[in-house]
């Protein structure tokens, strides 16, 4: 059985959808992050970035002792090497999907991340981060828009690229107009349209809370400080 340390926000849901998509059993452990469970010694163990999700499998690919991970692109890849699905095998097209991977996790997740945090939860409003996270989601987009021109997936076939990347598509929340994208406009309509994207999207929604103070001093006050001081408890 897999273990997700999981609580219901984009990063989190990359990880239901796929289990949903693959057809393997888990069971959802809560991190509660708005509280700082992302601290908690027995979690930080297996997110040493003290960010969730994070999984533990107790069958793991190969046999052996349990396997634990953390980010949610290396938990990807291992769910579909342990399912043998939504990933080649090798060559071109297996590393064609990883490098979409890897585009979401390090461009339009912070990028969208940061959007969401200067025009949704600062403090003060910056115009200049604003525009500055916007146009980059705006390009970002724009990005997903040309590689779907001609693709029904981002890879030819559908793949844990189109599932990192569409938790993160959120044209309300990111002031986009999908109507400026066809291509991805119409990925958009596929995904969600799909009974595993939307039921790994309903997991946990019944933890989910709205941005509280106490939330926003436990997510955004953090430095080098509180990781030492997590490490100790
Ligand atoms: N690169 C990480 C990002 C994970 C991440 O940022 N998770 C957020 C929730 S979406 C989190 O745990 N935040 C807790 C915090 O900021 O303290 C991944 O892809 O798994």
């Amino acid at each position: 059985m897999i273990d997700l340390y999981y609580w219901p926000t984009p990063n989190g849901w990359k990880i239901t959808i796929a289990l949903e998509e693959m057809g393997l059993p888990y069971r959802v452990v809560p991190v509660d992050i708005g509280r700082g469970a992302q601290h908690d010694a027995g979690f930080v163990r297996i997110s040493p970035n003290r960010r969730m999700p994070a999984i533990i499998d107790d069958e793991p690919l190969g046999g052996g002792a349990p396997i634990d991970l953390f980010e949610s692109a290396a938990i990807l890849q291992y769910l579909a090497d342990k399912s043998g699905q939504l990933l080649p095998k090798s060559g071109q097209a297996r590393y064609e999907v990883l490098a979409w991977v890897a585009w979401q996790v390090a461009g339009l997740g912070p990028m969208a991340g940061q959007l969401h945090h200067f025009k949704d939860y600062a403090p003060t409003k910056i115009e200049y981060a604003i525009q500055r996270y916007s146009n980059e989601v705006n390009r970002l987009y724009g990005v997903l828009d040309a590689r779907l021109e001609g693709r029904e997936f981002l890879c030819g076939a559908y793949s844990i690229a189109d599932i990192a990347s569409y938790p993160w598509v959120l044209p309300e929340a990111h002031g986009q107009d999908l109507t400026h994208f066809p291509n991805l406009d119409r990925w958009y309509q596929t995904m969600r349209a799909r009974p595993a994207v939307q039921k790994g999207r309903k997991v946990g929604v019944e933890l989910a809370r709205p941005m509280d103070d106490e939330s926003k001093k436990v997510l955004f006050g953090q430095s080098a400080a509180s990781v030492k001081a997590a490490t100790k408890t």
